[in-house]
C-alpha cells in the first residue's frame, strides 16, 4: 500500500529535498501550501517534482486547515518544516516567529491528536536552541540557551514534541539539525549570500560583499544528507530526539575563503565587514556531536563543506551566467 506523507514548509529548501526523497521511495506526498503572492515553488521546479507533489491549502497557524489537510492526505507521516526560519528577522518580527515557528508545531500536534494520533510526527528543531553553548560539543543532553526569538520559539516547539510523546504516547521526533545548506538555500542565509556574490563578482556584476560577524563558527552540512535523517527518525519503533550535524565547525571567514578561491578570487579583496549585519545577540559557535544519529539511525553526513560550497558556487555561476 502506498504510504502518504504531509510536509509543512514544502516550498523551503528542506521541504523540496524531503519531498524528492519521499517521492523516490514511492510515497504520496502532500504539501501544505499557505497563500503567498510571490513564486514559492521554484525549488520544486528545480528538482522537477512540481507536478508530483499534491498541494493542500493550509497554514500551520490555522488549526482548522491542518485538520482538513490531515483528513485529505490520510498522512501516516507528518513532517513539520514550516517556520519563519531566518534568525535575523526574528528580532524584527518576534511574535510572528513565535506563532509560526513555535505555536505552529503545537497546532500540527493538536490536529494530529484529533485526526490521526497514531501517525508519526517529525519536528524540525535546530541547533539555535543551544545558542550560548553550554558544552564544547552539543548533543541531545546539552542544556539549551537560545539567543534569538527564533531559538526561543523553536525551543517551545521542541518541548511540545517531547510532551506529546510523553503525554499521549505519540510517535513524535525532534531532529536537532545544525546548519544545512545547498544550492536551494535562500539568499538571506550566509552561505548562499556568499556563493551568489562570488558568482556576481566573477561575472563582473558586483565588486563587494558586505557581511556581519565573519568570526562566527558553524557546523555546516548538506541539506540533501539531512533530510535522510528526518525520514530515518520516523522509521524507528519509537520517537526520539536526535542531533544531526557533521561534527566539524568552520568560521564564516574560512567558508568565504573556500567559496572565493573556487573561482580563483581572494575573499579579502571583496568582503567588507558591516556592523549593520551584526545581530543583537550572536551565537558564536556551534559544533554538534551526531554520535546518537550514527549509532541508532545509521546516519552520517556524507558531504564535506568544501564539496558543498563548491556545489553552491557552481550552481550560482550557472544561474548568474544565464541572466547575462
Ligand atoms: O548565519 C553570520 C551570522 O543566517 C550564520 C537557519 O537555517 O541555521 C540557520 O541559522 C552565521 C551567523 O544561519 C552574515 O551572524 C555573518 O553567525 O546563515 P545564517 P543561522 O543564523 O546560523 C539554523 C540551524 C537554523 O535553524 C536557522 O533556521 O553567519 N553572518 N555575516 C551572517 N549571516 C547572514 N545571514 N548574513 C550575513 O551577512
Amino acid at each position: 500500500m502506498t504510504k502518504s506523507a504531509l510536509v509543512t514548509g514544502i516550498s523551503g529548501q528542506d521541504g523540496a529535498y524531503l519531498a524528492k526523497l519521499l517521492l523516490d521511495k514511492g510515497y504520496a506526498v502532500y504539501g501544505l501550501q499557505p497563500r503567498r503572492s510571490s513564486d514559492v515553488l521554484w525549488r520544486l521546479r528545480e528538482l522537477e517534482i512540481q507536478d508530483e507533489v499534491r498541494m493542500v491549502d493550509g497554514d500551520v497557524t490555522d488549526l482548522g486547515s491542518l485538520i482538513r489537510a490531515l483528513e485529505e492526505s490520510k498522512a501516516q507521516e507528518v513532517y513539520n518544516l514550516a517556520a519563519q526560519s531566518f534568525v535575523g528577522t526574528s528580532w524584527k518580527q518576534p511574535l510572528l516567529t513565535a506563532g509560526v515557528s513555535g505555536v505552529g508545531a503545537a497546532n500540527v500536534l493538536e490536529a494530529m491528536r484529533i485526526v490521526c494520533p497514531s501517525s508519526r510526527f517529525y519536528q524540525a528543531s535546530t541547533s539555535e536552541m543551544f545558542g550560548l553553548v553550554q558544552a564544547q560539543r552539543q548533543d541531545e543532553s546539552t542544556p539549551f540557551y537560545p539567543r534569538s526569538p527564533y531559538g526561543v520559539a523553536k525551543l517551545y516547539a521542541h518541548w511540545m514534541t517531547v510532551n506529546y510523546r510523553e503525554s499521549f504516547s505519540m510517535h513524535a521526533s525532534s531532529g536537532i539539525l545544525f546548519n544545512h545548506e545547498s544550492p536551494l538555500r535562500g539568499i538571506e542565509f550566509v552561505t548562499r549570500k556568499v556563493t551568489d556574490a562570488v558568482a556576481r563578482i566573477k561575472h563582473g556584476l558586483q565588486r563587494q560583499l558586505k557581511l556581519g560577524n565573519i568570526d562566527a563558527q558553524r557546523d555546516w552540512g548538506f541539506a540533501g544528507d539531512y533530510v535522510q535523517a528526518m525520514w530515518l527518525m520516523l522509521q524507528q519503533d519509537q520517537g526520539g530526539d536526535y542531533v544531526v550535524a557533521t561534527g566539524r565547525t568552520t568560521t564564516v571567514r574560512e567558508m568565504c575563503r573556500t567559496a572565493f578561491a573556487h573561482v580563483g578570487l581572494n575573499y579579502e579583496d571583496h568582503v567588507i565587514v558591516d556592523p549593520a549585519y551584526f545581530r543583537p545577540a550572536e551565537v558564536e559557535l556551534l559544533l554538534g556531536n551526531p554520535a546518537k544519529a550514527q549509532a541508532v539511525l545509521g546516519w552520517k553526513a556524507s558531504t564535506s563543506l568544501e564539496r558543498l560550497i563548491t556545489m553552491m558556487v557552481d550552481a550560482d555561476m550557472r544561474r548568474v551566467g544565464a541572466l547575462r
